[in-house]
């Protein structure tokens, strides 16, 4: 087995908590660290006022990172500049939202440059090298510019535009054309596959052959659907952890006897926590009977908080809440509890667990985990309904939840009443089949799946 390399913007090494703190994503990677003896490489979080590239390599419960402190410049180009006010919006279909700076372009370049040369020294002849997400598009080609032959795979996390918006971006080509470094660039789903492959071959007259290798002039590289997975076992373990079930006891207790309905997600515009919130108020409007016996608990901890989009996603959630809150709610009920803060793990696997519906509705979602963790977290005998956006990734694999457009809230409103009135034998049958899904395509099945096509690939000659 090669050592693997991955690299992405920030590191997340294991914490020794359980599986209290660190993510699925996290966990998997770990893993597949651990056994290959591999480095994990990436920004710190830290702030330098001059960059040196000084790598702190520390070792934690097997795992080795190797981090880097950027200048506060860098962040507000790199991370807050380019990658979350350019690329993120875009890549989300939120043209509207998009800033095109010349400053973030070249901060982003910057960061690249000297996250390659940084890295450079640490790669050896083997390793497998693997570039994690739409912060280091560029890496992969900043690294064969200093004559890395090794095989470097790039997987996206989250959605690939459509041909017509990345036309938009200033640069697209070149940002495009960065990726014909890789060896294999991985997609969460197919309809994210085939917008890459309509861009190359309408943009830059390139071709796709029957297995997946892209071609234009004289590059190529291999492109493949690889939707991430949870640790399913790991989180069917946390959901029957005595902390998941004192907290699902708790919640239990203060619902009082009313049905719970769940979100969980980052307070991020992409989410449709706002269209969600509009669904449910139109849900109250039109079921007085339900009032007084369901209730929203919204859990959404803030992200990205130095972004100006991000204030004010969240001051008109404060505003919606409130407003549903006081139009609707009464001395001894209030229809949604808005939550802005995380939980552990098995915390979060006890409150799925209570709810009666897992409402997860983004307008655009490269995957969408917090779907697949609560039908894991599920009980077999008495399952809950997962609501799901047509538009998250998540949609291609979950054909058996109940399917909405998440800008409808017609669509989300019937659905919620659809779900509180499903029988039980429609749940238990929805539920197998959304689980037999998340069993076989977990996240160690999508992490060989990726690293066996790169390893397929032969390695050029140094
Ligand atoms: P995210 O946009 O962050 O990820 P998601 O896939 O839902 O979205 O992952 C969020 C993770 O954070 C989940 O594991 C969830 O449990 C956790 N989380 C969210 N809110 C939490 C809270 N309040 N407390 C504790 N934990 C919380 C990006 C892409 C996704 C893609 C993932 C992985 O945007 O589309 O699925 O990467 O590729």
């Amino acid at each position: 087995m090669s050592r693997l390399i991955v690299v992405s913007n920030r590191v997340q090494p294991p914490t020794g908590e359980g599986a209290g703190n660190q993510g699925g994503l996290a966990v998997a990677l770990s893993a597949a660290l651990r056994e290959s003896s591999g480095i994990w490489f990436g920004w710190s979080g830290e702030t330098t006022d001059q960059f040196t590239g000084h790598i702190n390599l520390q070792r934690n419960f097997g795992v080795t990172s190797a981090t880097v402190d950027l200048e506060e410049q860098d962040v507000d180009e790199y991370y807050n500049g380019y990658a979350n006010r350019t690329l993120w919006p875009l890549f989300h279909y939120r043209m509207d939202l998009a800033e095109f700076e010349s400053g973030f372009a070249g901060g982003y370049e910057r960061v690249n440059t000297r996250f390659a040369e940084t890295l450079e020294p640490l790669i050896e002849a083997d390793d497998l090298v693997w570039v994690h997400d739409y912060h280091l598009f560029p890496l992969g080609e900043r690294l064969r510019d200093r004559g890395i032959a090794n095989r470097i795979g790039f997987f996206l996390h989250i959605p690939w535009p459509p041909h017509g918006l990345l036309l938009s971006l200033p640069n697209h080509r070149e940002l495009v054309e960065t990726l014909f470094a890789y060896d294999v660039v991985g997609f969460q789903t197919q309809a994210w596959l085939q917008n890459f492959v309509d861009y190359v071959t309408h943009e830059m007259d390139g071709s796709v052959d029957e297995n997946g290798v892209v071609t234009v002039g004289d590059r190529s590289l291999v492109a493949i659907a690889c939707p991430i997975g949870i640790d399913t076992s790991e989180f069917v373990e946390s959901a029957q952890s005595s902390a998941a079930r004192y907290t699902r006891y708790r919640m239990g207790q203060s619902a009082n006897g009313r049905d719970l309905i769940v979100g969980v997600d980052r307070l991020d515009y992409s989410k449709g926590l706002e269209e969600r919130f509009l669904g449910y108020e139109r849900f109250l409007g039109m079921n007085e009977s339900y009032h007084g016996e369901v209730f929203l608990l919204q859990i959404a901890p803030p992200s990205r908080g130095d972004v100006q989009s991000y204030q004010e996603i969240r001051a008109s959630l404060d505003a919606l809440s409130g407003r549903i809150n006081g139009a609707f709610a009464d001395i001894e009920w209030v229809p949604i509890r808005y939550v802005n803060r995380g939980y552990a793990r098995d915390r979060l696997a006890g409150i799925y667990r209570a709810a009666r519906i897992g409402l997860v509705t983004p307008l655009r979602d490269g995957m969408n985990l917090v779907a697949k963790e609560y039908v894991a977290a599920q009980d077999p005998e008495d399952p809950g309904v997962l609501i799901l956006s047509r538009f998250a990734g998540a949609a291609e694999q979950l054909t058996d939840a109940v399917l909405i457009n998440p800008y409808s809230p017609e669509d989300i409103a019937e659905a919620i009443k659809l779900a509180l009135e499903m029988p039980l034998e429609e749940r238990i049958d929805r539920w197998q089949k959304l689980m037999g899904n998340i069993i076989a395509e977990d996240v160690v099945w999508w992490r060989k799946r990726f690293t066996d096509a790169l390893e397929r690939v032969p390695q050029m000659a140094g």
